[in-house]
């Protein structure tokens, strides 16, 4: 089943009920970037996170730059966002508070 695409009163919303991920209006994406403590740790939350979108069946572009990784969400289907892109951040956040909050340098944009 086809997932609504969002439209921008009701992105809006739900980006602001998440923590610190941006919205780019350029490509309807949103994305975080996590710097964590070492190479190994960024390669683990790489594998984890991959795992979990396996599980729901949504899948994130993923940018590794050493100890910093950058996870940005759409939804290829509707080219656009829908419930399901909000639905895997919050999960990602979960998942880093669970595993790695003790190996999170830092988050980007630094919350405001
Ligand atoms: N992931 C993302 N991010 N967007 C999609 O539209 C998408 C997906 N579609 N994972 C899914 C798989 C679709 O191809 C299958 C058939 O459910």
């Amino acid at each position: 089943m086809r997932a609504e695409k969002l439209n921008a009163a009701q992105i809006q919303e739900a980006v602001a009920k998440l923590d610190a991920w941006t919205l780019d209006t350029d490509t309807n994406t949103i994305e975080k970037t996590w710097t964590f403590d070492s190479f190994p740790t960024a390669m683990a939350f790489f594998a984890q996170a991959g795992a979990l979108a396996e599980r729901l069946d949504h899948h994130p572009e993923f940018l590794s730059t050493y100890t910093r990784m950058r996870v940005r969400l759409w939804t290829h289907d509707v080219n656009g966002l829908t419930h399901l892109d909000f639905e895997l951040a919050t999960a990602i956040d979960h998942l880093v508070a669970t595993e790695f909050s003790q190996r999170v340098r830092s988050t980007e944009p630094p919350c405001a």
